[in-house]
């Protein structure tokens, strides 16, 4: 097979889609090749069904067919509603995360399955909330600031505390467009209003609504969902793991964790070190448990724990065809249905664990976070019972697996980043090092690469391909979500990884010692690069909108990622797409979020399928960006 008509970048991926066809095993290629040619409407986002009167097709080309939906509704409004349900979507994904984890916070104790694990980022919250700390047990303020989190979510008047972190010129670009985020909840019931019929009919208006909805995900439910995570399970360090289906061991217990609840997984991983568990599987013949993760979940305990990679989204059914795991273990978002009927070929458990995410076919063992542990070993012992049950002549483990270093939080960033500071000149515990860098040019600018995996592009090809030119180019690139996943797997977050950057971003891995794409979690976790971003602008004294800084999503395929983009160019982050978005039946919806955009918030959407063309663009962007920063500082 030639290389380009590989499915994936990793060789590993055909071979297991091979061993699908021998054993009759249906994949998500072999339905994407069934869908044939996609609806050419609903790929422009000129497919309204809003409501009875339809469903309407109006047609993306001006004077020809179908001009306006029965209601009168025009491409413009279709396609701008189409967009804002997007971003609703994915901004309810993201925030009931949160929401989940405050709740967790709120009953977290000191002899039960949650405790506090960062108490000086807990105080720190607390004291930015206004939430009393003195003289208070460290329970009482963590419930306390659980329900200032929780009331976010649903309060009536007033705005969200988080856009206050960011740069004072941000802040007020926010409140001259009116779109600094009310309540979470209530931006996302705005967009479900007025994206009803007979409502907003203006595609700007739209737009406006949007992206005031992105940031109450931005800087609002992600934001939460990271902070709350690292108070309760522990604020990510610097740590190895290994990634790839190589990962899962022939005598052990495997159990694939996937999903994206680190309330789920911290109490799997609790489970699976049970002494009780452990003999268990003694028991039953197998050496040992071993953990592996997948997409978001994935990421979240290897940055906390080490836990391995079993690999990303696009590999789910892959890692089931393997033979060797026990039990697939879910909670919500990103999981194929497709999971019932794979894993019924092998001797899979296909466990699911939220009532809202339960799948026909699936075992259902409700997690219940009152009693976590204990919840927990009942999903646990079913994969361990289940060891005995494979089937010899199916088991295939590819060899293939990677060495990665995980786990950059924020503050780990910055620890790193106080090896180089000379304590008699500069304070420590700032990010100034990293603004000098980008300042003198000797890293010529910075990216996030984000994002999922999508079968209308070669897995993790666009990914690898964009990481490696812009390193290679001096541009240092942080990583969330499935294309982390990705670099581990490609061997771009260790530190044999250097030789691949260019000699400005050498030099600064060596002195700070970082690989030159740096794993800062999941997609919540992108408010990590929010952090990161805001905190070199108020350094410089500037906008978010005047650093060298671009935002990446080669593969991207959910509703999140729409929601996220839209929340990264509304920061100011121009935002580079690998994946058209459904915005093309529009020219007047695509005109303003590729061009007129920028004159509100200082940055816009570029797309491109090409990931050559779409790293150039970047590069083009980010001298254009240092060119105007240097006029201004
Ligand atoms: Ni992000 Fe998590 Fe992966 Fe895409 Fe899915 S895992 S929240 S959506 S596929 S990066
Ligand atoms: Fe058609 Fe308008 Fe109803 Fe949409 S809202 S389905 S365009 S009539």
């Amino acid at each position: 097979m030639s290389e380009e008509k590989m499915i994936s970048l990793d060789s590993i991926d055909d071979q297991l889609i091979k061993k699908a066809e021998a054993e009759g095993v249906e994949t998500m290629w072999d339905r994407k090749k069934a869908m044939k040619t996609p609806c050419g409407f609903g790929e422009q986002g000129v497919c309204c069904r809003i409501c009875a009167m339809g469903p309407c097709r109006v047609s993306p080309v001006e004077g020809k067919g179908a001009q306006r939906g029965i209601c009168g509704a025009t491409a413009d409004t279709i396609v701008a509603r189409n967009f804002a349900r997007m971003v609703a979507a994915g901004t309810s994904a993201h925030s009931d995360h949160a929401r989940d984890i405050a709740h967790v916070m709120h009953m977290a104790s000191r002899d039960g399955a949650y405790n506090i694990k960062d108490e000086k980022k807990l105080l720190a919250l607390a004291e930015e909330w206004e939430v009393k700390t003195e003289g208070r047990d460290i329970y009482d303020i963590a419930h306390e600031v659980a329900e200032v989190a929780l009331n976010e979510f649903g309060k009536p008047f007033g705005t969200l505390r988080f856009p206050k972190r960011a740069p004072a010129p941000r802040q007020k670009i926010w409140e001259e467009l009116d779109i600094v985020p009310r309540a979470i909840d209530r931006e996302i019931a705005t967009v479900m209003h007025s994206t009803s019929i007979g409502c907003t009919a203006d595609a700007e208006s739209m737009l406006r609504i949007a992206m005031r909805t992105s940031l109450s995900n931005g800087w609002g439910g992600s934001m939460m969902g990271t902070e709350l995570s690292d108070i309760v399970f522990g604020t990510p360090t610097p740590r190895m793991t290994e990634a790839n289906l190589g990962v899962l061991e022939e005598n052990q217990v495997n159990i694939l964790l996937h999903g994206h609840d680190p309330s789920l997984s911290e109490a799997v991983v609790l489970a699976a070190n049970d002494p009780e568990i452990i003999k268990l599987a003694e028991e039953v013949g197998a050496e040992g448990i071993n953990l592996a993760g997948m997409c978001c979940t994935g990421n979240e305990v290897t940055m906390r724990h080490g836990v391995k990679i079993a690999g990303t989204f696009y590999q789910q059914e892959l890692a089931v065809l393997t033979g060797v795991i026990e039990a697939v273990i879910v909670d919500v978002q990103c999981i194929f249905p497709s999971l019932t009927p794979v894993t019924s070929c092998y001797h899979t458990k296909f466990i699911t664990t939220s009532p809202k995410a339960k799948v026909e076919g699936a075992t259902h063992i409700e997690f219940h976070e009152v009693t976590a542990l204990e919840s927990a070993k009942a999903i646990v012992r079913e994969a361990v019972l289940n060891y005995g049950n494979r089937k010899k002549e199916k088991i295939f483990i590819p060899e293939s697996k990677t060495q990665a270093i995980t786990g950059y939080s924020v503050e780990a960033v910055v620890k790193q980043l106080d090896r180089v500071v000379n304590s008699h000149i500069d304070p420590q515990g700032t990010v100034k090092p990293l603004a000098d860098v980008l300042k003198a040019g000797v890293l010529r600018g910075a990216a996030g690469i984000v994002g999922c995996n999508n079968p209308k592009t070669r897995h993790e090809y666009s990914h690898i391909e964009i990481m490696k030119k812009l390193i290679a180019n001096d541009v240092i690139v942080v990583t969330t979500g499935c294309a982390a996943q990705a670099a581990a797997k490609a061997g771009l977050l260790s530190k044999d990884a250097v030789k691949l950057a260019g000699k400005g971003l050498q030099a600064v891995c060596e002195l700070v010692d970082i690989p030159p794409v740096i794993h800062l979690g999941s997609c919540v976790d992108n408010t990590r690069i929010l952090k990161i971003v805001s905190a070199v602008a108020d350094l410089m004294g500037v906008d978010n909108c005047d650093l060298p800084v671009v935002g990446v999503a080669p593969e991207w395929m959910s509703e999140k990622a729409v929601g996220i983009g839209l929340y990264v160019v509304s920061s100011g982050i121009d935002v580079f797409l690998g994946v058209t978005p459904p915005v093309t039946g529009s020219k007047h919806f695509t005109d303003i979020l590729t061009n007129k955009i920028e004159d509100m918030t200082g940055a816009k959407f570029f797309v491109n399928t090409n990931p050559h063309e779409l790293t150039d663009m970047m590069l083009a962007r980010i001298e254009e960006k240092r060119t105007k920063l240097e006029q201004k500082l």
